[in-house]
């Protein structure tokens, strides 16, 4: 065996040479791994007594990719597309022997391959679109070439992996195989030999393509069908161009289109964001005090109290993943409804197909409905989804307390009350957690997990394991009012209220933030989630807000009512309704208001930049451990636009100088305390940093 590089490794077996890349975690094709890849090529294809190439990985995947992280800074020899060339020019076969993730650049390299070959639990996508990229090492030309037209689409534009059965069926791999996954491609390589096979180049073919050629329909549909999910993102529209170009010219002209698009995209500033989302993403699961060796509770069983959309939801996310779940309920008839929500759910997911009725059956099976608490006591996770009123709260906690296992982690899906106060209704604080999920919690992917005073370290790691297995994004946050997610669409909330008294109407504050990347604004939110909710909260405190209350005393309590701020038709298309835009005139004039055009700039700014100001508080309080998972907790959890980054990545690419004299300039005008820009803000402004450099 010759080390080639520190990632590259070549080895003979018999008459084929055998580069093996191990470059952990995932093998991405660093500067070491292409020049390994070259070099070892370089050195097969001149040794005689070599005749075949098997490329194979070694740890947990096949190569996933570019490395992400040289992306910005100056290219380094030799570019991915130099060792693409060497291997497809190859005069002898050069196999890809294929396990974990083909992805990317990876997927890239074994197209230029001459034959794939995988383990039946492989995955092979091109995901480059979920950092705003296309795929650009001959991705967007050869797949197409393999799979036709319409499936590459589909793929690069969802940047979903495909599975080995697919792959197989669709041309992409050449065999399934199992055993010792060198030995297998060392053995396709010897056959191929021996049959004397061609060498097939994917940049030869061309049946798939000319099928579509002179059919621009077959294009203009797809983009039909996928502007929806892709509205505001660049990358999409990037790729279909790119395969576009596959189909109407030659390979080599082609490839050149593609590396413009790709270009394109590596400088857009919504790949920027994109790119700079995937590791906020993955930081989020570092807690510094909690390293990744801290013991987590393996969670075999779940207990959620409470059979309500909240319960139902934590419920389904267990039984997804096929941990079996107790739903504790005080009443039988709240219990079969709570139930009879749960299969619903399931069975119209069925109904779109996404789910076997045998599907439905395993996991209504794993859901255990009782009105018996001591059903608990056998739960490693007890999670609390009951009314959010203290007292309520703190009897559930003390009933918990002496049934859970003495191990079990006490969690309660609180989205507004002091976990610590929750806590101390227990004798064991240190096992309660907050946990609180994002309705409807069975599809919503954030899960703020919130720290107690006391919380344990096995706690905090194992409410943060646990929200990954069952699919979710935990990110850890600290005990106040609304935690981070909420306490900043609060600031959000008394700013688009103030702006329909002063001249907006809600729509035209809605189409700003859905102009913006949001899926909607706030009165349409308020319209989905239900009016009465709110107006029922306020009333019991004694807090008044004169348009919606008077909304809601009309009985207009958004969609499920058919009216809220908006009209809806039968199938709950919006239309502004004169009634409202009369409700809010009147209210303007009797609080003695004159109304004004306010322009999109100041109703972007008066809804974003109060976010921004409350999420430096926030950073400064050590409620959230870093400016990024903020920006985690937005994405996920209010449809903030991922190409944008996050509320504070945004505000760094604005620049805080700007974004606070803005603020200065409102306080100016209005005389307001609320523009006050908090202590971080102003500091990094003064020092010309951003909340990520900080
Ligand atoms: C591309 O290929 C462009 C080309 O078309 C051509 C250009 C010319 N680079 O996710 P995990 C790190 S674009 C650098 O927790 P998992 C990650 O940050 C690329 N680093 O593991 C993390 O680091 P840390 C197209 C990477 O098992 C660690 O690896 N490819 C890369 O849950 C573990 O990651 C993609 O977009 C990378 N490419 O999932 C694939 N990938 O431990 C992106 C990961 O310090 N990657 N890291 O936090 C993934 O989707 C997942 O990482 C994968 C593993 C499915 C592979």
């Amino acid at each position: 065996m010759t080390a080639i590089t520190k990632s590259v490794d070549l080895d003979r077996r018999g008459r084929v040479a055998v580069l093996t890349v191990n470059n952990p975690p995932v093998n991405a094709l660093s500067q070491h791994v292409r020049q390994g890849l070259y070099e070892g090529l370089k050195q097969a294809i001149s040794d005689s007594a070599v005749q075949a190439i098997v490329i194979v990985c070694a740890g947990r995947t096949f190569i996933a990719g570019a490395d992400i992280t040289e992306f910005g800074k100056p290219p380094a020899d030799p570019s991915l597309h130099t060792v693409l060339d060497i291997i497809e020019a190859s005069p002898k076969p050069v196999v890809a022997a294929i396990h974990g993730t083909a992805l990317g650049g990876g997927l890239e390299v074994t197209l230029a391959c001459h034959s794939r070959v995988g383990v039946k639990d492989a995955r092979f996508g091109l995901p480059e679109v979920k950092l705003g990229l296309l795929p650009g090492a001959g991705g967007t030309q050869r797949l197409p070439r393999v799979v036709g037209v319409e499936k590459a689409l589909s793929m690069m534009v969802s940047g979903d992996p495909i599975r080995a059965d697919e792959a197989l069926k669709a041309g992409l791999v050449d065999e399934i195989v199992d055993g010792d996954l060198t030995a297998a491609g060392v053995a396709f390589a010897e056959k191929a030999l021996s049959e004397k096979r061609p060498l097939k180049k994917i940049r030869d073919l061309d049946d798939k393509l000319a099928a579509v050629r002179g059919k621009p329909e077959v294009f203009a549909n797809f983009r039909k069908s996928v502007a929806r999910q892709t509205r505001g993102f660049r990358a999409p529209e990037n790729i279909v161009k790119a395969v576009e170009a596959a189909v109407s010219l030659p390979f080599e002209t082609g490839l050149k289109r593609e590396r413009e698009l790709f270009v394109e995209l590596l400088n857009s500033p919504e790949s920027k964001a994109q790119r700079y989302f995937f590791f906020a993403e993955r930081e989020a699961a570092k807690i510094p005090d909690v390293p990744p060796d801290t013991p987590a509770k393996e969670i075999k069983k779940a207990a959620v109290i409470g059979a309500g959309t909240m319960g139902g939801g934590i419920a389904m996310n267990f039984a997804n993943v096929g941990i079996p779940v107790t739903v504790v309920e005080v009443q039988q008839e709240a219990l079969d409804r709570g139930l009879g929500i749960v299969r619903k759910n399931y069975e119209t997911t069925a109904s779109r197909g996404r789910l076997t009725m045998a599907d439905v059956e395993k996991r209504m099976g794993l859901i255990r409905g009782t009105t018996d608490f001591n059903a608990i006591a056998d739960a490693d996770i007890v999670i609390e989804a009951v009314f959010e009123e203290m007292p309520i709260k703190k009897e559930v906690f003390a009933k918990i307390d002496k049934i859970a296992k003495p191990d079990a982690v006490l969690a309660t899906n609180t989205s507004t009350l002091d976990v610590n106060e929750i806590a101390s209704a227990t004798s064991r604080p240190e096992s309660v957690i907050g946990t609180h999920f994002f309705s409807p919690a069975n599809v919503m992917r954030l899960l703020e997990n919130v720290r107690g005073a006391k919380s344990s370290k096995t706690a905090i790691a194992t409410a943060m394991a646990v929200g990954r297995r069952i699919n979710k994004v935990p990110v850890l946050v600290g005990v106040c009012y609304g935690f981070v997610g909420n306490r900043m669409l609060h600031q959000r909330g008394i700013q688009a209220e103030k702006l329909i008294l002063e001249g907006a109407l809600p729509h035209q504050v809605d189409r700003v933030l859905y102009d913006f990347g949001f899926p909607m604004g706030p009165f349409a939110m308020g319209d989905l989630a239900g009016l009465d909710v709110g107006w029922r909260i306020r009333k019991g405190r004694g807090v008044k807000s004169p348009v919606a209350d008077r909304i809601c005393e009309l009985g207009r309590f958004g969609q499920k009512t058919g009216a809220g701020y908006y009209k809806y038709d039968e199938k709950r298309n919006p239309t502004p309704d004169p009634d409202v835009e009369k409700i809010i005139v009147d209210v303007s004039t009797e609080m003695g208001i004159t109304r004004r055009p306010i322009s999109d700039e100041e109703i972007l700014q008066r809804l974003l930049y109060p976010m921004v100001n409350e999420g430096a508080k926030i950073l400064e309080e050590k409620m959230a451990l870093r400016a990024s998972d903020i920006d985690v907790i937005w994405v996920y959890g209010y449809g903030w636009p991922v190409y944008r980054g996050g509320p504070m990545f945004w505000a760094d690419s604005i620049g805080l100088e700007a974004l606070r004299d803005t603020m200065l300039g409102f306080q100016r005008k209005t005389g307001d305390a609320f523009w006050t820009p908090a202590p971080l803000l102003n500091r990094l402004a003064d020092a010309g940093k951003g909340f990520l450099d900080r």
